[in-house]
């Protein structure tokens, strides 16, 4: 497999779909985003989402720091001119967007700046009890630059989102899970069992609708509601049909496990 220096990928899970395991880990900065490590997490990503094996995508990081932001040393030194032509940094956030998979973000400790956008980016964050959240870049002289003001007001509101923005304060597990930007929240020590489980579970899933419900949840931050309802209806007829959706519910009428062949 691809070697890569800022994260480690791995498959895992039993059955005949597996997840993908991704740990960001550059321990030395608590996980700094540098483009070093956008630029194989773009390519881990990508890869997991071509892997016709691979259901699902978890992606983590260590207990300390899931990511404390962008490497603020590497940017220092940023002028427009170069940070605009080569795209700094900011080139791989779109590949996350292109990802079609679920992809889980299972957060311990610091999620700050860039950290906290690549959480956001992700399709749902579970946290650890330990986790910490915020948009302190106010503290550095600058703006978040990856979703922070686009993406955070969508998940916890304008008034949460300015105060954190504005202010650069850290908001902790249980208010982040209060205000709607988690699922839930865990015990540290049982962090990756439950992103496991969450991921394991829907590897027994069909892999079109897996999809299809991401998909379609994903339209409605981009769309109306009456466009966003028509296209989760015109999914909803098209897995009628898949082979899978006869799977499904003959096995339920039948009193059976499913066994879904993605087709
Ligand atoms: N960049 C570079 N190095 C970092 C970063 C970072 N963001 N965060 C931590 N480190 C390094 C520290 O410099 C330190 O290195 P060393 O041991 O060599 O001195 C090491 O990691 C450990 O950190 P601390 O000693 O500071 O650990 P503490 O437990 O005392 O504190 C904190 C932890 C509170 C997380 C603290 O490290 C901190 O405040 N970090 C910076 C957080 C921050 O401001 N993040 C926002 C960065 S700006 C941003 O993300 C913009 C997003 C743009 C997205 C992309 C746009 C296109």
């Amino acid at each position: 497999s691809t070697a890569y220096e800022n994260i480690l990928v791995e498959t895992r899970g039993e059955g005949p779909l597996r997840y993908g395991w991704i740990t960001l880990n550059r321990p030395k900065a608590l996980n700094a985003l540098n483009d070093a490590l956008m630029d194989e997490l773009g390519a881990a990503l990508l890869a997991l989402d071509a892997d016709e094996g691979v259901a699902c995508i978890v992606v983590t990081g260590s207990e300390k720091a899931f990511a404390a932001g962008a490497d603020i040393a590497m940017m220092n030194p940023f002028n427009f001119p170069d940070a605009y032509r080569r795209g700094l940094i900011s080139r791989n956030w779109d590949t996350i967007r292109q990802v079609r998979k679920p992809v889980i973000a299972a957060v311990s400790g610091f999620a700050l700046g860039g950290g906290c956008e690549v959480a956001m980016a992700c399709d749902m964050i579970l946290a650890a009890d330990n986790a910490k959240f915020g948009q302190p870049e106010i503290k550095l002289g600058i703006i978040p630059g990856a979703g922070g003001t686009q993406r955070l007001p969508r998940a916890v509101g304008k008034s949460k989102a300015m105060d954190l923005a504005l202010t650069g304060r850290m908001m902790d597990a249980a208010e982040a899970e209060r205000a709607g930007l988690v699922s839930r929240v865990v015990p540290a020590a049982e962090l990756h069992a439950e992103a496991a489980k969450a991921a394991q579970a829907m590897c027994g899933y069909s892999l079109l609708a897996l999809m299809a419900t991401k998909e379609s949840i994903n339209r409605a931050y981009e769309s109306p509601l009456a466009e966003g309802l028509l296209f989760e209806r015109r999914l909803f007829h098209a897995l009628f049909s898949s082979a899978d959706q006869k799977e499904g519910m003959g096995a339920f009428l039948e009193k059976r496990a499913p066994n879904f062949t993605h087709r």
